[in-house]
C-alpha cells in the first residue's frame, strides 16, 4: 500500500471488483489505512472512529445514493476531507467545521439536500465551488470575515433560495460565467455596501440585502477612524474616490435621515468608548 498522504483514494475507483465487494460485505465500515473510503450503510448519528484522519471523495455517497447518516461526529480529528467528501449525505442536517479546516473542498456537502445549518469556523480562508450545491434546504449561509475566496453555489437547482451572507466585504466570490453562473438566480446575497457581494449581485441581477454596522461609514466592516475621516470629508464635499462615503444607513447613526454633524459626534463617542 502507498503512503497515505499521497495517495488519493476513492470507492468509486475499487467498487465492483471482487476485493472490495467482499471488504464492503465484511465491514460496516471501510478504513484504509487511516482513510475513511466507505460509510455508505451507515445511517442515524455517526461518529467517525478513532485512527481516521482523512475522509476520502465519495465516503457517504455519490450522484446515484448516498448514506442515511444524520449527523457526524469527531471532524476535529480529520486531517484532510478529500473533495466531495460528503455528497448525496442526504439525511444530514447540520454540520459544524471544525477549525482545523483552511479549505473546504470542492462540492464537499454537494447534494446534502436535508442540510439546513452549517457552522463555519473561522479558520477557514477558501471555500472551493459547489461545496454547498444542491443544498436545497440550506436557507442561510454565513460566510465569515475571514473566508477570502467563496466559488459559488455552482449548478444549484435554480428555484434554491439559499440567502449567502458575506462578513468580508473584500471576499473573492467567483461568479462563474453566462452559461454557467455560479449562483441560482432565486439566491440572495447579504453584504456591505459596495462590496464584492453587492458587485457580484448587480452582476448576476440577484436580489441584494446590505448589512451594516453602526458607524461603519467606509463599509470595511470595522469601526475606525478612517470612519470619522469618511464622514468629514464628505460632509465638506471633499473626497477621492476612495474615501467616499459608502454607507449612509452606517453613517446616519441617529436614524434621523440625514447625515450631519450630530452623526460625526455620536461617532466620535462611539469610537472613544471602544
Ligand atoms: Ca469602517
Ligand atoms: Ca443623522
Amino acid at each position: 500500500m502507498p503512503e497515505k498522504k499521497q495517495f488519493e483514494m476513492s470507492r468509486l475507483a475499487f467498487e465492483d471488483t471482487p476485493w472490495y465487494d467482499d471488504l464492503q460485505a465484511e465491514n460496516d465500515i471501510v478504513i484504509i489505512n487511516g482513510m475513511l473510503v466507505d460509510a455508505l450503510k451507515c445511517k442515524g448519528e455517526f461518529e467517525i472512529p478513532d485512527g481516521v484522519d482523512i475522509i476520502c471523495s465519495y465516503a457517504f455517497g455519490d450522484f446515484e445514493k448516498g448514506s442515511m447518516v444524520t449527523s457526524i461526529k469527531g471532524a476535529e480529528k480529520i486531517k484532510i476531507f478529500r473533495d466531495c467528501a460528503f455528497v448525496n449525505c442526504k439525511e444530514l442536517k447540520e454540520f459544524t467545521i471544525p477549525d482545523t479546516l483552511e479549505v473546504i473542498p470542492y462540492r464537499m456537502f454537494s447534494s446534502c439536500e436535508s442540510l439546513e445549518k452549517v457552522v463555519i469556523s473561522e479558520s477557514v480562508k477558501q471555500i472551493e465551488s459547489g461545496a454547498f450545491s444542491w443544498c436545497d434546504s440550506l436557507k442561510e449561509l454565513v460566510i465569515p470575515k475571514n473566508v477570502e475566496y467563496f466559488g459559488g453555489l455552482t449548478d444549484s437547482n435554480q428555484g434554491c433560495s439559499t440567502t449567502v451572507i458575506f462578513e468580508n466585504p473584500n471576499c473573492f466570490i467567483d461568479g462563474g460565467s453566462i452559461n454557467f453562473p455560479s449562483f441560482p438566480y432565486s439566491a440572495v446575497l447579504k453584504g456591505y455596501a459596495d462590496s464584492t457581494a453587492y458587485r457580484i449581485a448587480r452582476a448576476m441581477e440577484l436580489k441584494f440585502e446590505e448589512i451594516y454596522l453602526e458607524g461603519d461609514a467606509n463599509a470595511d466592516g470595522e469601526l475606525s477612524v478612517a470612519d470619522l475621516v469618511t464622514i468629514t470629508k464628505w460632509l465638506k464635499s471633499d473626497y477621492t474616490y476612495e474615501e467616499k462615503l459608502k454607507s449612509s444607513k452606517a453613517a446616519d447613526i441617529d436614524e434621523n435621515g440625514s447625515i450631519d454633524v450630530f452623526d460625526l459626534i455620536a461617532l466620535r463617542k462611539m469610537l472613544l468608548e471602544n
